[in-house]
């Protein structure tokens, strides 16, 4: 039931079985050359089934991402310390609800309901963050989950702003933009309790650094050599830029934020490589990304039974809006 390991696309199945006719192999090789000069597709736009089915595939654990990604942080709320980041914390988990309709909506452009796609998540078929099993023990995790989660995810979203298929790129413009504020918000809740908290409070945010760390880079995805999608999907210009590539690129630019913050990374084999002009970094466990991605998280269970029970608490919403929608267009056509 909790597996998110299933993979919604049947394997083989998506490359043509039988040779094209010559006017789909022109239909393709407009596509393709479309793609070559860095062009959009707009979702009336003739596209190949492997391009739609990965896209949907994309898309939607990035929906579910948002929307479960709502729960480890939505657990704060009610004992965010003051008014103010009670505040901004509300508006950032609303934020993240936001974004996954966004996304949602991208992938019904593609010929998908979004009650299907939900409706994979709450049978536990569909993926979604990894990050999101893992539990939130203390007021610092919210501040770090801003500062590398988020921070995560704008470096693996920016590149999405110039995605091949539209919709996904113009959802992303107004997505990367509000997850600069919760990166900032985090870095800045940190900030306040390391330069004027107490040593306890500093231990906790270098406690939560700890354990957010290693996750936080197993969010990329596998390593390229292992990346089933990668290939393909940077063919098509639906991601830009390759995981291990976007996991240097933010450990980084995470290292030189923590050295001002005042924290140490959990790694001991990080270093500058004068050679490489990057840092160095040791080993992810990707046994436990496999783990967690295969539903045996520290709280891969919980995290599905919230949202099915946030979809059922919601029911009278969405059965009112249907019967206040209905009503208006009756008096509409009696009118
Ligand atoms: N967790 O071949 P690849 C956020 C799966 S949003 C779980 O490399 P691909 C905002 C992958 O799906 C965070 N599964 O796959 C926020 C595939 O499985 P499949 C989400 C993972 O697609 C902040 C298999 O492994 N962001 O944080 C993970 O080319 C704070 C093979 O992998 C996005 O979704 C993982 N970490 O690359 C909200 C961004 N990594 O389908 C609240 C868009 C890989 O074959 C609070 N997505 N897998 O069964 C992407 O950029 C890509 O889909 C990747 C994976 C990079 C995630």
């Amino acid at each position: 039931m909790y597996t998110q390991a299933m993979d919604l696309m049947p394997k083989g199945d998506d490359k043509p079985s039988v040779p094209l006719s010559a006017s789909e192999q022109q239909l393709l090789d407009r596509f393709e050359a479309r793609i070559d000069d860095g062009g959009f597709v707009e979702p009336k736009d003739w596209m190949p089934e492997h391009y739609r089915r990965t896209l949907v595939r994309q898309i939607s654990q990035h929906a579910h991402s948002e929307i479960v990604g709502m729960l480890p942080e939505g657990n704060w709320i009610t004992r965010a310390p003051t008014l103010k980041r009670k505040a901004i914390l509300l508006a950032k988990v609303q934020d993240e609800g936001g974004h996954g309709l966004y996304l949602y909506a991208a992938a019904e452009t593609l010929g998908v309901s979004r009650d299907e796609l939900i409706g994979q998540l709450h049978a536990g078929k569909a993926k979604y963050s990894s990050i999101f099993n893992y539990p939130t023990l203390a007021w610092a995790d919210v501040g770090v989950i801003g500062w590398l989660v988020d921070g995560a995810a704008i470096m693996n979203q920016v590149p999405l702003c110039r995605c091949s298929y539209a919709p996904y790129a113009r959802a992303m413009i107004r997505i990367c933009r509000e997850e600069s504020f919760h990166q900032r918000q985090g870095y800045d809740a940190l900030l306040v309790m390391m330069r004027d908290g107490t040593p306890r409070q500093r231990d906790m945010v270098q406690d939560a650094v700890n354990r957010w760390w290693w996750p936080s880079l197993m969010m990329f995805g596998p390593p390229d050599d292992v990346s089933n999608h990668s290939a393909q999907s940077m063919r098509w210009g639906i991601k830009r830029i390759s995981n291990d590539d976007l996991r240097q690129k933010f450990v980084d630019a995470t290292v030189q934020q923590a050295k001002v913050l005042g924290v140490t990374l959990p790694d001991p084999e990080l270093r500058w490589n004068e050679a490489r002009q990057h840092f160095d970094f040791g080993a992810i466990d990707w046994d436990e990304f496999r783990r967690v991605v295969g539903g045996d998280g520290p709280c891969n269970r919980e995290r599905l039974a919230d949202r099915v029970d946030a979809w059922d608490d919601g029911a009278w919403v969405r059965e009112a809006a249907l019967a206040h929608a209905a009503k208006t267009a009756m008096q509409r056509k009696a009118a």
